[in-house]
């Protein structure tokens, strides 16, 4: 009894990006073909189901993906490129139950209006493992297990890069550049800056709206809320660092000094990121890990093998600052 409440209770564990971005091609392929190699079953298939093309840090996960076949010639991949659309997710999920693969991946646009293909994976006997946004269902067990990043720290931690750099008494006028609206990288990075800076009775949030995630809309909304705002505006805090890539652009063309005369900060890590901050033009970046094929591999693995080791595992990420860019670049994998 003991024993079977354990077995079900969910463990969730923490991993260093570092593991996976180290780990990939070599060790993870040769330990897979080693145990299955042999014999000459059909190939075990994943349908992943994407969320779009909206960013550079959705480019190196969508590549890490796709990196799952070559890693381990024991398994296909069918990919659909949902377009930041749910309705062509959904669609996929139920194509992939009709083709009847083996997985069923998702990566959510938002977190609720699942529940129904869900439940339609499930009854099909398909599990469903969760990548980097979460989902919000009813039922738990429609969810076999889930892989990403803890959305809320990502928050607090860009937060606190504000506030160690200005003081918990600094008057501040944030600019705020949410991500797509209801979606957890969202949600939890609003929430988790928020809540941050509740003891930091002179910050404002002057201007927030949605760019969506990408270049060209962070710079559209920069470029009003410059127009509305642009004397005021001391802090811009983009859920993303793409929209800040759009934004920088736009306080340029403002005439203002991205990095000086508005500091940044941002959540991802990618390489155009850090390359702008190495040249001044941003403060702060919270990384997030899209390289998670190699980790959708291995569960898928655990999974159809039915030894699930963790039903949540979430990835470890760092912090970065401007006088630590120059010395980072290098290393970026994404
Ligand atoms: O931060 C953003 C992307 O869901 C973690 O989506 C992901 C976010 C990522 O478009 O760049």
């Amino acid at each position: 009894m003991k024993f079977k409440k354990l077995a079900a209770i969910a463990a969730t564990v923490v991993l260093a990006t570092g593991i996976f971005a180290g780990c990939g091609s070599q060790s993870t392929s040769s330990n897979s073909s080693s145990s299955s190699s042999s014999s000459s079953s059909k190939k075990k298939v994943i349908g992943y189901a994407q969320v779009g093309a909206e960013s550079g840090w959705r480019t190196a996960e969508t590549a890490s993906i796709k990196e799952i076949p070559k890693l381990d010639p024991n398994f296909d991949l069918k990919f659909s490129d949902g377009q930041q659309k749910q309705e062509n997710q959904i669609k996929a999920i139920r194509s992939f139950i009709a083709q009847k693969v083996d997985i069923i991946a998702l990566a959510p646009v938002v977190e609720t209006g699942w529940d129904t293909v869900l439940k339609e994976a499930k009854d099909a006997k398909i599990p469903v493992i969760i990548v980097d946004r979460n989902v919000k269902v009813a039922d738990e067990s429609l969810v076999t297990a889930f892989l990403g990043s803890d959305m809320e720290e990502e928050g607090r931690r860009a937060a606190k890069l504000v506030i160690d750099h200005f003081g918990k008494d600094a008057k501040l006028n944030i600019a705020e550049l949410q991500g797509t609206v209801g979606s957890t990288a969202m949600i939890g990075r609003q929430k988790g800056f928020n809540e941050a800076i509740k003891d930091c009775p002179n910050y404002k949030i002057v201007k927030s709206q949605t760019g969506d995630f990408t270049r060209a809309k962070g710079k559209e909304v920069m470029e009003a809320f410059l127009k509305s705002d642009g004397d005021k505006i001391n802090v811009l805090w983009a859920h993303n660092d793409d929209m800040a890539v759009g934004a920088i652009q736009a306080i340029e063309e403002y005439g203002k000094k991205p990095g000086k005369d508005i500091f940044i900060v941002s959540v991802d890590g990618i390489k155009d990121m850090f390359q702008l901050m190495a040249d001044g033009k941003s403060n702060g970046i919270v990384e997030c890990n899209p390289l998670l094929g190699p980790q959708l591999l291995e569960t898928s693995k655990q999974v159809l093998e039915g030894k699930l080791k963790y039903k949540k595992v979430i990835s470890k990420e760092g912090v970065f600052t401007q006088e630590q860019a120059k010395a980072e670049l290098p290393n970026r994998k994404y």
